[in-house]
């Protein structure tokens, strides 16, 4: 017993701690410990690789053969998806430019009871076909869940069209016994088959092989159940109309250099944005925000 009420103790006194280091690649990262949980945030695309609740597994997946590196887009955690989404033919590069930018710390603030929040924003983009003169800040509160905010506020004289995502990467134990739920009678287009346009008729949505798919016009958050530990993980959103489900599965793992071969089997992303026909149509002088909330609760079995 002496020894729990120790850790508590100490754990009050020591937190919240925020500490500025060199990460993986040598790359700025914090470090951050709350009275709940620890999470890392990466400067290079703003992305949080790291979020566990201290008597809990992580929550995010990252990839023990992400690269970190300039210019490489980090394997795992929260990438930012911005200004497009996937590989749209008139677009130079995959999934937009903000996850592989070196993003500037602008604000970080401690509450009372612990919470850590820090904004962080994007170098300014120059106008460009692809991006329009922007301002892109990227909020994250770590407490006892974690939540993010991109905002995007349109700064140029003409309106905006783009796309966003927090293409977030969950961790599980075994992707057999995890079950994805609230995207029944949601409309999708499957990547698998050409973009062919469905309807999901699935209660619950099992992983059993290679699963990309962009579910339309759905505002509402879903569930993650993982069996193996016993975990619900519940992904909230605001601002968003788009959820994408993806798991790579065996080939796809297998192709993939940042990439185990086995660890399709650890994780599955379910990203809330906004993509292909949820696209966002930003005018003038106006902010578009996308938020995510992410929390978990042991099942009760
Ligand atoms: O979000 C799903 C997806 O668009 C898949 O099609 C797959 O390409 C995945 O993103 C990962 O993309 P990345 O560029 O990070 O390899």
């Amino acid at each position: 017993m002496a020894q729990t009420r120790t850790k508590s103790a100490e754990s009050k006194a020591s937190f919240p701690r925020v500490t500025f280091l060199d990460g993986r690649g040598d790359l700025p990262m914090l470090e951050i410990t709350t009275p709940w949980s620890s999470a890392e945030i990466y400067l290079h695309g703003a992305q949080v690789t790291h979020f566990k609740k201290h008597d809990e597994a992580p929550l995010l997946f990252l990839s023990q053969c992400s690269r970190f590196a300039a210019g490489q887009p980090i394997r795992g955690g929260i990438p930012i998806i911005f200004p497009w989404f996937g590989k749209p033919a008139d677009k130079p590069g995959q999934h937009g430019f903000a996850r592989v930018r070196d993003w500037e710390l602008k604000e970080m603030a401690v509450s009372p009871d612990g919470t850590v929040t820090v904004r962080l924003r994007m170098p300014e983009c120059a106008d460009s076909p692809e991006c329009p003169a922007c301002t892109v800040d990227f909020m994250v509160t770590v407490n006892v869940a974690l939540t993010v905010e991109l905002v995007v506020l349109n700064r140029s004289s003409r309106e905006f069209i783009f796309e966003n995502c927090l293409h977030t990467y969950f961790a599980v134990a075994d992707i057999g016994a995890v079950s994805i739920t609230g995207l029944k009678g949601v409309d999708y287009l499957d990547q698998v088959e050409a973009f062919a346009r469905k309807t999901e008729t699935n209660d619950a949505i099992r992983i059993t092989s290679e699963v990309d798919r962009i579910y339309l016009d759905t505002s509402h958050g879903v569930e993650i159940q993982d069996a193996s530990l016993k975990r619900m993980i519940r992904v909230e959103k605001e601002g968003a109309n788009s959820t994408v489900v993806w798991n790579p599965w065996i080939a796809k793992a297998r192709a993939m250099q940042d990439f185990g071969d086995e660890e399709y089997r650890q994780m599955v992303c379910v990203e809330s944005g906004n993509v292909a026909l949820n696209k966002i149509k930003l005018a003038p002088g106006q902010t578009s925000r996308l938020k995510g909330k992410l929390s978990s609760a042991a099942t009760v079995v």
